[in-house]
C-alpha cells in the first residue's frame, strides 16, 4: 500500500482558540461571558462545517445575468451557498445587532462573532462591515428620518426584514483620493435628489441600500464639496431601473464576493446631512469597516496557523513529525507570537470602540481609538499576507495546491492590505490621528497596560521605543515630505509597541491563572524587535527611482 498523507484538520475555531477564550474570560463579566458561549460555539461549528463543505464541493463564483430571454434587463446575481445563508446566519447570531446593543461590551461580543464567522461566510462579512459602518454613520449624522428608516433593517435580528448596505466611494478616477469624484447629485422637478455616475468597486451590490459620495450639481471641485447620500436599490423584489450592474470583477481572491461595476442613472438619494464635507460624514463608517478589516485579517491568521500547526503534527520528514524539528517549530512559534500581538491590538480597538460609543471611555481613549484603528488595520493587513504565505510554505508543495484550501487563504488575505485604504493611505491617516496629541494617549495607555507586568525587559523595550518615536516625530514634524516618507515605519513601530504592551497585560493576567503561554508570546514578540522607524532619505529615493 503506497503512502497517503493525512490532511490537516481544522481545529474547532472557537473551542481551540486560546487567544479568544482568554480575552473573553478576562474582559467580560461572568454572566455576559456565559450568555455568549452557546452562540460562539455554534459559529465555530458552522465554520468547521463550511471548511468540510469547501473541501467536498466544487468552488463556485457568483454569476451575473443581465438580460432575461425576453430582452428585459434583470441584472440577477446567483450567489454561492454561504452567501445565500448569509442573512439567516447574520440575523440568527446578531452579528450586526449585537454590536449596537446598549453596553460597553457590545462591540467585543459582536466582533467575537465576526472573528468566528468571517471565513465560513466567504467574505459575506464585507457587506456586513459596510452595513455596520452605514448604521454607525447614519447614527452619527443625527438624521432622524434615516435613522428610523434604515436602522431597523440594518440591525434586524430577522432575516425577512434584514437589509445590507453598500459603501459607494471608489470611481474610475479615484480610489484612495476621492477628491475628483465624478458622480453628480441633481434635484428633479419634485425636489428629489438623484445620482448620476459610475461606481467602480461596489462590494454590496446585492444589498438593499448604500451610502454614496456624490458632487451636488453646481458645487465646487475637490473632496470638501462632496456630499454623502443614502440610497435604496430595490423596488419590492426588483432592482430599481436607475441602478445598472455593468460587470462583476474578476479578482485575485474573495471570489465568492460579487464585486461590481455599476452605473447610477438617476437613482433617488437622500443626503445624510449638509450638502458638503461628505468625507467627514463617511469617516465613522470608514473607521468601523477598518475595524472589521483588522478582525477578519486576524481570523485569517488564526486559520492559517491552526492548519499549519495541525499539519506539523501529522507530517513526518527525516524520521519525525515536523513539529519536532527545531527550525520548523521555531517558524511556527514566530508566527504564533506575531499573531498574538495582532490579536491583542485588534481586540483592544474593538473594546475601545465599545467604550467610546457607550460613553464610558477614559479621557485619553477617544484619541487612542482614533490612532489605533488605522494602526491595527494596516499592520494586520500586511501580517495576514505574510502569515498565510508562511503557512503555505509549512505544507511544502501541498500548500501550493488549490484543493488543500491554503492558496485561497493567501489570495483572500491580499485584499486586507488594499481595501478600506492601502497600507500607505492608512499610514498617512495615522499622521492625521497623531496631529492632535501626538503619541501621548498611547503612552498613557501603555503605562496602564504595563502595570502588573513582570517582564522588565519587555517593559523597558516598549518604553525606549516609544521614546524613540517621540524623538523621531519631533525631529521630522516640520518637514511634511519627510514625515510622510517615514509614516509607514512610524505606524508599524507604534502598532508593535501597543501590541507588546497589550500582550504584557494579557501575560500578567494569564500567568496569574497558571498559563505562561502569553508571557512566552510577549518575550518572542519583543525579541522580533519593536522599532521599525526609518530615516527618510529623499536624495537616495530619487536616485533609485531615477
Ligand atoms: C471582511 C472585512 C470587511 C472590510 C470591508 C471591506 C469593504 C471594501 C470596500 C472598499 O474598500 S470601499 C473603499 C474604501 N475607500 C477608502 O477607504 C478611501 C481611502 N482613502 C482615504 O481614507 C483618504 O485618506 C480620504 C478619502 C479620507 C482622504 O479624503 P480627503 O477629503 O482628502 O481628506 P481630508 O481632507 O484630510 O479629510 C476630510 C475630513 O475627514 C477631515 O475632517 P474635517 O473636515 O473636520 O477637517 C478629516 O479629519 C476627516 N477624516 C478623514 N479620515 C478620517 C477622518 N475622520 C475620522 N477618521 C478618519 N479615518
Amino acid at each position: 500500500m503506497e503512502f497517503l498523507q493525512e490532511a490537516p484538520q481544522l481545529p474547532h475555531p472557537y473551542r481551540s482558540d486560546r487567544a479568544l477564550l482568554n480575552l473573553l474570560d478576562r474582559a467580560l463579566p461572568t454572566p455576559r461571558r456565559a450568555a455568549l458561549d452557546a452562540d460562539l460555539d455554534a459559529l465555530g461549528d458552522y465554520a468547521q462545517m463550511a471548511w468540510r463543505r469547501a473541501a467536498t464541493t466544487t468552488r463556485r463564483k457568483p454569476v451575473l445575468t443581465q438580460w432575461d430571454a425576453w430582452g428585459q434587463r434583470i441584472d440577477r446575481i446567483e450567489l454561492t451557498p454561504a452567501w445565500q445563508e448569509g442573512a439567516a446566519m447574520a440575523t440568527r447570531h446578531a452579528v450586526l445587532a449585537a454590536g449596537h446593543a446598549d453596553s460597553e461590551h457590545a462591540r467585543l461580543e459582536q466582533f467575537a462573532r465576526v472573528y468566528l464567522y468571517h471565513l465560513a461566510s466567504e467574505f459575506y462579512t464585507c457587506p456586513l462591515a459596510m452595513t455596520d459602518g452605514a448604521a454607525t454613520a447614519i447614527k452619527a449624522s443625527g438624521n432622524r428620518a434615516l435613522i428610523e428608516r434604515a436602522l431597523p433593517h440594518f440591525l434586524s435580528r430577522d432575516a425577512s426584514t434584514f437589509w445590507l448596505s453598500g459603501q459607494w466611494m471608489t470611481e474610475t478616477i479615484g480610489g484612495s483620493d476621492v477628491g475628483p469624484t465624478e458622480t453628480v447629485a441633481r434635484r428633479d422637478a419634485d425636489g428629489q435628489w438623484r445620482l448620476y455616475g459610475r461606481k467602480w468597486f461596489s462590494s454590496a451590490v446585492v444589498g438593499e441600500a448604500a451610502l454614496a459620495l456624490a458632487r451636488p450639481e453646481g458645487a465646487g471641485s475637490g473632496a470638501a464639496a462632496l456630499a454623502l447620500f443614502y440610497v435604496e436599490t430595490m423596488d419590492g423584489a426588483r432592482r430599481k431601473p436607475e441602478l445598472l450592474i455593468d460587470r462583476l470583477k474578476d479578482k485575485l481572491g474573495t471570489q465568492e464576493l460579487p464585486t461590481a461595476e455599476i452605473h447610477l442613472d438617476g437613482l433617488p438619494a437622500w443626503p445624510l446631512g449638509e450638502l458638503a464635507h461628505g468625507v467627514r460624514q463617511v469617516a465613522p463608517m470608514l473607521n468601523i469597516t477598518r475595524t472589521w478589516n483588522a478582525v477578519c485579517a486576524t481570523a485569517s491568521m488564526a486559520r492559517a496557523i491552526g492548519l499549519a500547526r495541525d499539519y506539523a503534527t501529522r507530517r513526518q520528514a527525516f524520521g519525525r513529525p515536523l513539529i519536532q524539528h527545531p527550525l520548523h517549530a521555531q517558524t511556527l512559534a514566530d508566527m504564533r507570537a506575531e499573531f498574538e500581538g495582532a490579536f491583542a491590538l485588534t481586540f483592544e480597538v474593538v473594546q475601545l470602540l465599545g467604550r467610546v460609543e457607550h460613553g464610558c471611555a477614559a479621557s485619553h481613549e477617544a484619541a487612542l481609538l482614533r490612532l489605533l484603528t488605522p494602526l491595527a488595520k494596516l499592520w494586520t493587513g500586511k501580517l495576514a499576507v505574510a502569515t498565510c504565505s508562511e503557512a503555505l510554505e509549512c505544507l511544502g508543495g501541498a500548500g501550493y495546491i488549490e484543493d488543500t484550501g491554503l492558496p485561497q487563504l493567501l489570495r483572500d488575505a491580499q485584499v486586507y492590505a488594499i481595501w478600506e485604504g492601502t497600507t500607505n493611505v492608512l499610514s498617512l491617516d495615522s499622521l492625521r490621528a497623531l496631529a492632535g496629541d501626538g503619541p501621548d494617549p498611547l503612552r498613557t495607555a501603555c503605562a496602564g497596560w504595563l502595570a502588573g507586568n513582570d517582564d522588565m525587559h519587555a517593559a523597558s523595550a516598549i518604553r525606549q521605543t516609544l521614546d524613540a518615536t517621540a524623538r523621531w516625530l519631533d525631529q521630522h514634524a516640520a518637514t511634511r515630505d519627510t514625515l510622510e516618507a517615514g509614516a509607514r515605519g512610524l505606524a508599524f513601530t507604534l502598532a508593535r509597541c501597543a501590541a507588546a504592551a497589550l500582550l504584557a497585560r494579557q501575560a500578567a493576567w494569564s500567568s496569574r491563572h497558571g498559563d505562561r503561554r502569553p508571557a512566552a508570546a510577549l518575550h518572542r514578540f519583543v525579541g522580533h524587535g519593536l522599532d521599525r522607524l526609518v530615516a527618510p532619505d529623499a536624495a537616495n529615493t530619487a536616485l533609485l527611482l531615477g
